[in-house]
């Protein structure tokens, strides 16, 4: 394919409601998204990606005007380079920015929009292309750290009567046993699993193995993203199992974090990695190692959601995502919403990656938009 132009909107789209991490509360959701006007052999297509960086560098380095600037400023430049001596694709597309160090999320929304072009090129569902089956999968839901004990209690209350057959709470210091005790005792039976972002240390391990009452599936990143070594040491006196988020940014990272110890269970992200094609390399190691994956989320909008549900239709994705329905945190999203169904999403059977977006909602919640020429 050869892309001509590339418009990068930048959007500022309200939450439902204000979403507390160790790291943040988060009012709207920035996303950066990218649009290809791609020539094929099938004639004209256009592609969406969606980039997972947040307004501020908060939960990784990456934001969301920075990936606007890396994305025009140093990788549509190599594309462009890359396009004059052949062909573009999804599959090449790394190899192409691979001078350029990081930014993971923007280099994955730049491949995204490539195989979303690709795919509706070749009327090929991202499913099939990935050999997945499943119809549907599983949805969990992340909720956020609340004001208080009871008003947690009523929010994973109205979650569960939707249908989430996982509940993930975020905790952070000074909210973390006694909020996971009451959601226990509220629900003996809900899975439930807890994420700290990274907002404790190896100090904090006697306290952490508090946790090991509540019979939790996981405890997702509770120390430093650089911290591999010590998640081993602290997986090691914790009974409930280590899952690694903010920490695994690559297939090579995620077989060392097995072998160290670090992860009994990976959250793979394809924002996170640098796309869902390293997304599926992350996949494959951990399958061959029988570490468990699940595939986690950036709060994306309608335009990543369904390639989400896609993804962890793979055979090792044995435990429920972070891929809950558009509700969950938009009232207008940016396509038609996805929807719980008796507690699962919809593998997406349209051609490509990407639903078509609404129009009017992208212009409505735009805030900046660049036009770049790459032919
Ligand atoms: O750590 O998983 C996380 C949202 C933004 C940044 C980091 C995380 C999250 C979530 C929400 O937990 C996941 C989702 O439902 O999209
Ligand atoms: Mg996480």
């Amino acid at each position: 394919m050869q892309i001509d132009h590339v418009t990068i909107h930048e959007l500022q789209i309200p939450l439902v409601s204000p979403f507390t991490t160790s790291f943040s509360t988060q009012y709207a959701r920035t996303v950066v998204a990218i649009e290809v006007a791609a020539r094929t052999s099938a004639g004209e297509v256009t592609g969406w990606g969606e980039c997972g960086a947040l307004a501020e560098p908060v939960y990784s380095e990456e934001y969301a005007t920075g990936a606007v600037d890396v994305i025009e400023r140093f990788l549509l430049p190599r594309l462009a380079e890359a396009q004059r001596d052949g062909a573009l694709s999804a599959e090449t597309c790394a190899s192409h920015v691979e001078s350029i160090v990081g930014h993971r999320m923007a280099k994955a929304a730049l491949e995204s929009a490539i195989l979303d072009a690709q795919l509706k090129a070749s009327q090929t569902s991202f499913a099939s292309y990935l050999g997945v089956t499943a119809s549907s999968v599983p949805s969990g839901v992340s909720v956020g750290i609340q004001e208080s004990i009871p008003r947690l209690l009523e929010t994973v209350a109205g979650y569960v009567d939707e249908g989430y057959q996982r509940i993930k709470l975020k905790i952070q210091p000074g909210w973390d046993i006694e909020p996971v005790r009451a959601v226990r005792e509220a629900h003996p039976d809900v899975p439930l699993q807890v994420d700290a972002n990274a907002a404790y240390t190896l100090v904090d391990s006697a306290h952490l193995r508090g946790l090991d009452a509540f019979d939790l599936l996981l405890i997702e990143q509770p120390l430093g993203e650089a911290d591999m070594r010590q998640h081993a040491e602290l997986a090691r006196v914790m009974a409930t199992p280590m899952c690694l988020d903010e920490s695994v940014v690559s297939a090579e990272g995620a077989a060392d974090a097995i072998a160290l110890g670090a992860a009994a269970v990976i959250n793979i992200k394809p924002s996170r990695v640098g796309g869902y094609l390293e997304a599926r390399r992350i996949h494959d190691v951990a399958r061959a190692s029988g570490t468990a994956v699940w595939c986690g989320g950036m709060l994306e909008t309608g335009l990543a959601r369904g390639a989400n549900a896609a993804l962890a239709g793979l055979p090792g994705f044995t435990l429920p995502g972070d891929i809950s329905a558009s509700s969950r945190f938009y009232d207008r999203d940016l396509t038609t919403p996805f929807v719980l169904r008796d507690g699962r999403i919809d593998v997406p059977t349209f051609a490509g990656l990407c639903k078509q977006p609404d129009e009017a909602a992208i212009a409505d919640f735009a805030v900046d938009v660049r036009h770049v020429d790459v032919s």
